[in-house]
């Protein structure tokens, strides 16, 4: 699996072995799906639910079905606030660290019924688990004899001696966190924080190459500056230390835009590769003024290949520090209903106007592709995104609803139905476990492409109902055309 790993120039990565094998195991003739268990090492402030959230949120956008237990819940939820205080967290309150193990075995009770009950395929444990013996107590858990196939179990320790970056972790998040807000005064719960950090270190035993051989583990090392890599085993687990391995805390902003309006886009016709429209153009304008203003250190402009893109790309190129024409970030490819609009598409096959209304996510166009296969298209351009600084991406309205869920983690019934509206621009701005987004409307007007999901979705209902929710048209007849030959793409 060497060609997983991606190189990374400024980051020193250590490899121990990496052993490859499927996602799935073979029992027999039968192939069994295996869960995985991702358990998060590391003292407070570590950046443990940061990181487990972004890979909750990264799985579930791939398809893979994942839920993060954070045992901090269980324990405030558990006990009196009172009880977050440092001298709780001392290995010498026994009462104490019996609450806490308390916490942690509740939390894989319900981990593991979220694996058997088929509805999940990863769990991410999120605790501190600095001990040997509570790492010895989720694998055997994960290993008990009951289970078959056993949990796959992967440990990711984040191990930090930056004192900036703890400092800033504890001021960004933990001063807020429900232990100490209306509570403490900002100080007070610093120096409380920094106690309890102090508290842990006192029994932490660090992941090891040699003493925790057979484990198979990453290790993030002051944010990703350098990896340790070890016995890694399977699918899942390649995949999570590819991921840990592209992303980055560096401060940045991530701009979204749809081309500006199409001559299509006027029509009401999907896809094709039309030029923009003169609202259109003057949006493409508008862009620029804004980027001049914006005046964004060493942008990076990805555009899709589509002429409408391309063009409102070209009006901002010399201020971008680079631009690409990414194939990937074109829009979703319509097959046969190409060039149509949504009511020749009702009149000249309803069945399948009626399908994708069902199931617009897995829905696939024939000829063409679905939303699940676009999300498979874009993950690259996600991976990408992850590694860069500032970017903008111009696209389309099915990949940007995409790259959008995978920011807001939204589920796949609800992502064919993001709004992404023409002429405005997304600014999204990372912080602490997710990001800011500014809309920037552009007052151009445009035609409005949403079609909201209809509430008749009968096999049998006429095609005006199919029809109720489509957008106001800005050219052309809305009545079906008798024709069955659709129009020539321009
Ligand atoms: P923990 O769960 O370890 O107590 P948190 O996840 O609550 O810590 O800390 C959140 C902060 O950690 C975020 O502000 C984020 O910028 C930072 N962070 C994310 N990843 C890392 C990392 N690998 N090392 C250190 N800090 C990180
Ligand atoms: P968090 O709430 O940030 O996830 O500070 C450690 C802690 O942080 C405590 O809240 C929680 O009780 C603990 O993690 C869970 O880990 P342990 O079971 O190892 O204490
Ligand atoms: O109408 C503009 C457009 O970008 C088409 O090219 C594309 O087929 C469509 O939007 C995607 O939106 P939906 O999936 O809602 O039909």
């Amino acid at each position: 699996a060497d060609h997983e790993i991606p190189h990374i120039s400024k980051r020193k990565i250590t490899y121990s072995t990496i052993k490859s094998s499927p996602f799935l195991a073979q029992q027999g003739t039968e192939q069994v799906r295996v869960p995985n268990v991702i358990v998060l090492v590391g003292l407070p402030a570590r950046g443990k639910t940061y990181i487990s959230r972004k890979l909750c949120r990264y799985l579930n956008w791939i398809g893979i079905k994942t839920k993060a237990i954070n045992v901090g819940d269980y324990r405030r939820s558990a006990c009196d606030l009172d009880n977050s205080e440092h001298e709780f967290f001392s290995p010498y309150n026994l009462k104490g660290t019996q609450i806490r193990d308390d916490c942690a075995r509740r939390a894989m009770e319900d981990m593991g019924r979220y694996l058997q009950s088929k509805e999940g395929e990863v769990a991410i444990f999120d605790a501190t688990n600095t001990t040997r013996e509570r790492r010895q107590m989720v694998i055997d858990f994960c290993h008990a004899p009951e289970r078959d196939p056993k949990f796959r179990v992967f440990f990711v320790e984040s191990v930090c001696d930056d004192p900036k970056i703890i400092e800033q972790n504890i001021t960004d998040v933990k001063i807020n966190s429900p232990d100490y807000k209306g509570r403490m005064e900002a100080e007070q719960a610093k120096e409380d924080f920094m106690k309890r950090i102090e508290n842990y270190k006192i029994q932490y035993e660090p992941l090891d190459e040699d003493d925790d051989y057979d484990l198979s583990f990453i290790k993030v090392i002051n944010a990703g500056r350098s990896f340790f890599v070890h016995n890694v085993a399977g699918h899942v687990q390649s995949r999570v230390v590819y991921f840990l391995m592209n992303i980055h805390l560096s401060p940045r902003s991530i701009y979204l835009t749809r081309h500006g309006e199409s001559e299509y886009n006027r029509m009401g016709r999907l896809g094709g590769d039309s030029p923009l429209s003169e609202n259109g153009m003057k949006y493409a304008r508008r862009l620029r003024e804004y980027f001049e203003k914006e005046n964004v250190r060493d942008l990076r402009i990805w555009s899709s290949q589509k002429i409408r893109a391309a063009q409102t790309a070209s009006f901002l190129k010399d201020l971008a520090a680079h631009t690409e024409f990414w194939k990937p970030l074109e829009e979703i490819d319509a097959g046969i209903c190409e060039g149509l609009t949504y009511e020749e598409i009702a009149s000249r096959y309803p069945k399948q106007f009626n399908d994708r209304d069902k199931d617009k996510y897995h829905y696939r166009y024939p000829s063409g592709e679905s939303y699940e296969d676009l999300v498979a298209r874009l993950e690259p351009v996600i991976m990408e995104l992850e590694r860069q600084s500032n970017v903008l991406v111009v696209s389309h309205q099915a990949v940007l609803r995409c790259i959008l869920a995978y920011f807001y983690n939204v589920n796949p019934s609800e992502l064919p139905y993001v709004k992404v509206p023409l002429h405005s621009v997304l600014k999204l701005t990372p912080v602490a476990y997710g990001c800011n987004a500014e809309t920037i409307p552009f007052n151009i007007d445009a035609a409005d492409t949403h079609r909201d999901k209809p509430a008749n979705l009968s096999p049998s209902r006429s095609v005006d109902e199919a029809l109720a929710t489509l957008p106001k048209r800005v050219v052309g007849d809305r009545k079906p055309p008798t024709s069955n030959n659709p129009p020539p793409l321009s």
